[in-house]
C-alpha cells in the first residue's frame, strides 16, 4: 500500500503554527479545518436554522413486545419531514440512536427489537423525506424552502440531510425521554459519510459510527489503493452531494486544504466507531484505519487515546480501548445485524461512565 502523496498535517495550523494543546485547537485550528470542508467540500447550509424545532406527535402505536412508536413531524421555517421515534418499555431517560435511512436499503439492516432490547431509543429519517438521492429531484425537498436559486458553495443533499440530522438532534434536547449525552449517530455508506460530517461540524452527537463510509467519509483521498473510489469518481457520479466546488479536485486530492483524517479529528474528543470490511476495496478500508490512527492526534491533544489497534489487526474482532472503536467485518459492502451488536457493546462500554 502506497500513500499517493503527503497527507497533510492535522496539527499543523494554515499559517504554519503548530497546535500545541486542546484550547488552540478549539480555538484556532478546529474552526478553521470546518470552514476547510465547508468550502471545498460539503458547502455551506443555506437553510435558516431554527433557534428552537418545533415538532408534532401525529400518532402514537404500541408495538408488540419491545415498546413503543411515535410517528413526529419537525417543523422547520419553510419546511417539514417526518421523523419516526421508537421508544423501549420503561420511563427512561434512554440512550438514543438516531439513523439516516438510505433510498437502497438493501444492504443495511436495522434490528429494532435488539436496540430497544438493549435500552437505546431509536430515532429514523429518510434522505427522501429530506432531499431525494436523484441528481434531478434532489432540490425538490428543503432546497425548496430556499427563497432563492441554490448557489455554488451551497451544500447539496449530503449537506440538506447533515441539516436535518442536527435538527433531529435539536428535538432530542427537547424530550425529557431522551440523553443527548449518549446519543449515537450511525450510518452506513452513503450514510456513514454525511454522519461524519454531520458529528464534526455538529458536538452534541456524543458518538458517531460510520460503516463503510470509504470516499469522502473516513477513507483518505490521497491513500493509492486499487479499485478504491477516487474524488472524480464521486464528483461526476454524485455531484449533487457535494457543494460544486469539490469537483474540481477529482484527479487533483494533492490540491485539497484537507483530508478525511481531519474530519474524524473534528470528532475529537468525542467517541468515533468505524467499520469497514476487506472486501470492500471501493470504500478503501486500509485508508480508514490510517486515518482514524492520524486523527488520533487530536485526541491526544486531551490526554485520551484515539485509535488503539496492534501492529496486526484481525478481522472479526472489535477494538473498543480507545476513544475510536473500529472493526473489521468479513463480508462485502453491507451493514449486518452483528455489526450493530457491536456498535451498542462499544456504546455501553463508552456511556457506562458519562
Ligand atoms: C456508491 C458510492 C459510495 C457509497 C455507496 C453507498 O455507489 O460510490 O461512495 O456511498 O454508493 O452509499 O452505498
Amino acid at each position: 500500500m502506497e500513500k499517493q502523496v503527503e497527507i497533510p498535517d492535522i496539527l499543523t495550523a494554515c499559517s504554519g503554527r503548530r497546535i500545541e494543546n486542546s484550547q488552540d485547537w478549539e480555538r484556532f485550528r478546529r474552526p478553521e479545518l470546518l470552514n476547510l470542508f465547508t468550502g471545498c467540500i460539503y458547502g455551506y447550509c443555506p437553510f435558516p436554522v431554527p433557534w428552537a424545532v418545533s415538532y408534532e406527535r401525529i400518532g402514537v402505536i404500541r408495538q408488540g413486545s419491545w415498546g413503543r412508536r411515535e410517528q413526529l413531524v419537525l417543523h422547520l421555517p419553510g419546511f417539514s419531514f417526518p421523523l419516526a421515534l421508537y421508544l423501549p418499555e420503561g420511563r427512561g431517560p434512554f440512550k438514543v440512536v438516531v439513523y439516516l435511512r438510505l433510498t437502497n436499503e438493501r444492504e443495511t439492516v436495522i434490528p429494532l427489537d435488539r436496540i430497544l432490547q438493549r435500552g437505546y431509543a431509536v430515532l429514523l429519517l429518510w434522505v427522501e423525506d429530506v432531499a431525494p438521492d436523484v441528481p434531478d429531484t434532489f432540490e425538490k425537498g428543503i432546497f425548496k424552502s430556499l427563497s432563492g436559486k441554490r448557489g455554488r458553495k451551497d451544500c447539496g443533499a449530503m449537506g440538506a440531510w447533515s441539516y436535518a440530522l442536527s435538527r433531529v438532534m435539536d428535538y432530542i434536547e427537547q424530550d425529557e425521554r431522551l440523553l443527548a449525552a449518549k446519543s449515537v449517530l450511525a450510518g452506513f455508506s452513503r450514510g456513514g459519510k454525511c454522519a461524519l460530517w454531520t458529528a464534526a461540524a455538529d458536538q452534541r452527537f456524543a458518538l458517531c459510527a460510520a460503516f463503510h463510509s470509504g470516499c469522502t467519509g473516513a477513507g483518505l483521498s490521497r491513500w493509492g489503493s486499487k479499485n478504491k473510489e477516487t474524488v472524480k469518481e464521486i464528483t461526476q457520479k454524485f455531484p449533487y452531494w457535494f457543494c460544486e466546488a469539490y469537483g474540481a479536485y477529482g484527479e487533483k486530492e494533492e490540491y485539497l486544504p484537507v483530508d478525511q483524517h481531519m474530519l474524524l479529528a473534528l470528532i475529537a474528543p468525542r467517541f468515533l466507531y468505524l467499520a469497514g470490511s476487506l472486501e470492500d476495496p471501493w470504500a478503501n478500508p486500509e485508508s480508514e484505519l490510517e486515518s482514524a490512527w492520524l486523527a488520533s492526534e487530536a485526541y491526544a491533544l486531551y490526554g485520551l487515546w484515539g485509535l488503539k489497534l496492534p501492529k496486526e489487526p484481525k478481522e472479526g474482532k472489535l477494538y473498543k480501548e480507545g476513544r475510536i472503536g473500529c472493526y473489521i467485518h468479513k463480508g462485502v459492502h453491507e451493514m449486518t445485524e452483528m455489526e450493530w451488536e457491536l456498535l451498542l457493546d462499544f456504546a455501553d462500554e463508552k456511556f457506562l461512565f458519562q
